[in-house]
């Protein structure tokens, strides 16, 4: 019985990395964990990324030298300057269609200011084109984008109970983007959708405020992209690895 059930799982996994293959040829991810980490041409880059090597594979940060990975986790540590900004990392490889996902927590400073994901950034910044989902600390979300540098809100800041609130609380987000239609999750329940026509492609991203307030640390962990949906993204999100 134990031979005969290993063999349908050989069988079902050969079929599932066939068809991966014939999708995408080859498997993208983190090099640590043996996959590619280059970006494949069209409308999808795959990746999943848990910050275990202590390297972030293939981010590129803003600039402003407030990201880094400590202990396995991708960590924004403001600087405490005198104006409000948000601080910004991409995964650089372009995607149309996904399922996006990370978990993310503050440790420190301000619970009202917000972190969390954003996606189909034409140039990697958030403020330029992109969409945005974020959360804060006291509980609460809102979805905004930029469109050719202009921030416009899509919501304002709505309270969830399905978001920990307080500081050193996990919470995980989760972007199904279809087409010009977008379902946000966080910690499995869904938020709420929109629909939007302003960006059809890009990079996605991770932010997070760095505010006069000293010291403001938040965390990012276990960050994955799959392609074409949820049933697809499932089958990148089992194979790719941690
Ligand atoms: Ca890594």
């Amino acid at each position: 019985m134990i031979v005969r059930r290993n063999y349908n799982y050989m069988v079902v996994l050969a079929v599932v990395v066939a068809l991966m293959l014939a999708m995408n040829g080859v498997v993208y991810g983190d090099p640590a964990a043996g996959l590619d980490s280059s970006s494949p041409v069209g409308g999808c880059s795959p990746f999943s990324e848990n910050f275990n090597d202590d390297v972030a594979d293939n981010w590129v940060t803003d600039g402003s030298d407030t990201w880094d990975v400590i202990s396995g986790v991708y960590c924004m540590e403001g600087f405490s300057l005198a104006t409000n900004i948000t601080r910004w990392t991409y995964y650089d490889g372009d995607s149309s269609d996904f399922t996006y996902q990370a978990r993310v927590r503050k440790t420190s400073g301000s619970t009202s200011s917000t972190m969390g994901l954003y996606f189909r950034s034409s140039d990697g910044s958030i403020t330029n084109n992109a969409y945005m989902f974020h959360i804060n600390a006291n509980g609460g979300y809102k979805y905004c984008k930029y469109v050719n540098g202009t921030f416009g809100y899509l919501s304002g800041w709505i309270s969830s109970s399905a978001i920990n609130a307080g500081l050193d609380v996990w919470n995980t987000l989760k972007v199904v983007a279809q087409g010009t239609n977008f379902d946000l999750y966080c910690n499995g329940t869904l938020l709420t959708s929109f629909t939007d026509t302003s960006h059809s492609v890009g990079k996605v991203g991770l932010n997070a405020y760095d505010r006069t307030d000293y010291s403001n640390v938040v965390e990012f962990d276990d960050v994955k992209l799959s392609c074409g949906g949820a049933n697809i993204g499932a089958i990148y999100l089992l194979l790719l690895g941690d």
